[in-house]
């Protein structure tokens, strides 16, 4: 039978991230992609913009959830990226209720970025976060969430190999089977990602070319693609490769527009590669 994934986080309008790029990439992937948005924002909360509108739709959760289990509607996986601290015990329960066997869990505990916390999420939300995280097949943070998760200070680019693998040690404690630390470099010019099985305690890694310039949204089409990555069969690793290598590819196709196209990256155009690299085409 075909896989069904619901991702759960927020439909920001504009600005090209969570579900609006989780949406077309899973299903660019092959896998039919069902939503649960938590919230409905105007556009993203990061810098750029002068403000956002914001509305809440955790109380629709457990309707939603009750109509699902009498449908005997079921998922294959679950992918969550933005969420507030309200939705989380709704979201548990919805993983342990509408799940089918072997059911696989993503949680990229989207929260932070570049050492602080996104706006509107107080210092007791990682707290709540690593409740998610509990539990998890895969948690996809960077190294910001990974320091908010563990409370420990961020290191910003003063790190080795042997801290990103204590502190994957560290993550992996709170529950999750794999864990993934994104957007990592020990070399001028190199960025990627670390994937840590906690099950024989071995590390991946996985690097590509760095392209000095920050934009919003590649952590979630990280994710996406990640998750994609993984239900059509691929590794941990080969799931980060296909995800960093099309981030890459999106950042290159935004890079000559940047003024018009500031709140996110261009990835539409790289979905074919994409779809080849996952044999779609
Ligand atoms: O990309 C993460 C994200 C998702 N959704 C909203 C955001 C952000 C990051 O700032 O503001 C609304």
């Amino acid at each position: 039978m075909d896989k069904i994934i619901l991702s759960i986080q927020d439909i920001s309008c504009v600005g090209q991230c969570s579900l609006t790029v989780a949406l077309p990439i899973i299903s660019a992937c092959g896998i039919e992609t069902a939503i649960l948005p938590g919230a409905l924002l105007s556009n993203h909360t990061a810098s750029g913009y002068t403000g956002f509108t914001f509305m809440d739709l955790t109380n629709e959760m457990p309707k939603i959830l009750e109509r699902w289990e009498k449908e005997n509607i079921r998922f294959d996986a679950f992918y969550t990226g933005y969420v507030t601290k309200q939705q989380i015990p709704h979201i548990l329960e919805i993983m342990k209720r509408v799940a089918k066997p072997n059911c696989l869990r993503i949680i990229d505990p989207a929260m932070a970025d570049n050492g602080v916390l996104y706006t509107g999420f107080d210092e007791n939300f990682p707290k709540e976060m690593a409740k998610l995280c509990k539990g998890a097949d895969y948690i996809l943070p960077n190294l910001t969430e990974a320091s908010f998760l563990l409370g420990i200070p961020y290191v910003g680019k003063d790190y080795d190999k042997e801290y990103i693998e204590k502190i994957s040690r560290d993550l992996s404690k709170f529950g999750a089977k794999k864990v993934v630390i994104t957007g990592i470099s020990f070399e001028k010019g190199k960025i990627g990602a670390s994937v840590y099985h906690s099950e024989n305690d071995s590390f991946e890694y996985y690097f590509n070319e760095w392209i000095d310039v920050n934009f919003h949204g590649t952590g979630d089409a990280f994710s996406s693609v990640f998750t994609g990555a993984i239900l059509n069969g691929k590794t941990a690793i080969e799931s980060v490769k296909i995800a960093a290598d099309f981030v890459v590819e999106s950042i290159k196709l935004t890079l000559n527009d940047i003024k018009n196209h500031w709140y996110g990256v261009k990835f539409e155009k790289a979905l074919p590669g994409l779809m080849k690299a996952l044999g779609k085409m």
